[in-house]
């Protein structure tokens, strides 16, 4: 079991579309995993199974307000703040249940901090200052764990229910980390997305590197099971014109 140790404040406010069309474009009609219009400027998207059906959906995380707005595949959105300024988002399934649940990053003291839709549900402290929060299945059992990317030295570290450390050194300096189940068994593994050729270098746990170029520069990396088969597909968000283009 994940030790969880503290709670958080947490603030729940869900927004039906209507309301929430006002702060951001909400194409009543698309739906994953066609192109989906959504969020503000400079926000941060996010991807995760919200409704707990198997497949994941999209969101933002707003930087400005620290608030998590979370688009089901209706259009409804929830919106979540936590934490506070210069926090960095993460999402995950932890809380017992098989949805995904937010999360965020002090990179300023290294803490992750877990949070469901009715409130805090932990912390664990892990990391170094420059560290990017990562979360994934590492052991094919029991949710999602956590676990850090350091570009100094192009190292994951994946670390355990029980804080044992797996390193992985992986990638090229100024490549973006990025975790899913590539192989749709054993869990979530590792992997790149090199801005600069735009390309995504998906890795197995054997160390085999199957490739692809998707997106145009300047474009996010998102992960996440598009179309419901029960793997990871790649993805990208295109932050000028503030929309999701998932792979098929
Ligand atoms: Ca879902
Ligand atoms: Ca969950
Ligand atoms: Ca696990
Ligand atoms: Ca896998």
């Amino acid at each position: 079991m994940r030790r969880l140790r503290s709670t958080q404040r947490l603030a729940v406010v869900v927004l039906s579309t209507a309301t929430f069309a006002a702060l951001a474009v909400v194409p009543a009609s698309a739906n994953l995993p066609d192109p989906v219009t959504f969020g503000d400027s400079n926000d941060v998207p996010i991807a995760g199974d919200w409704n707990s059906n198997g497949g994941d959906e999209i969101g933002v995380y707003r930087p400005s307000n620290h608030t998590f707005y979370l688009r089901r595949d209706n259009g409804t959105v929830i919106a979540t703040a936590v934490g506070t300024l210069g926090d960095v988002p993460f999402t995950g399934n932890w809380g017992g249940d098989i949805g995904d649940e937010i999360g965020i990053y002090r990179s300023s003291t290294s803490m992750f901090y877990f949070f469901s839709d009715s409130g805090g549900l932990g912390s664990i402290l892990f990391g170094n200052p420059g560290d990017v929060p990562l979360s994934g299945d590492w052991n094919n059992a029991d949710g999602d764990e956590i676990g850090v990317y350091r570009p100094s030295n192009r190292t994951f570290y994946l670390r355990d229910d029980n804080g044992n450390v797996t390193p992985i050194t992986f990638g090229d300096p100024g490549d973006v980390p990025i975790t899913g189940d590539w192989n749709g068994t054993d869990g979530d593994e590792i992997g790149v997305y090199r801005p600069s050729n735009r390309t995504f270098y998906l890795r197995d746990d054997n160390g085999n590197v199957t490739s692809f170029t998707y997106g145009d520069p300047g474009d996010v990396p998102l992960i996440g099971d598009w179309n419901d088969i029960a793997a990871d597909q790649i993805g990208v968000y295109r932050p000028g014109n503030r929309t999701f283009y998932p792979k098929n």
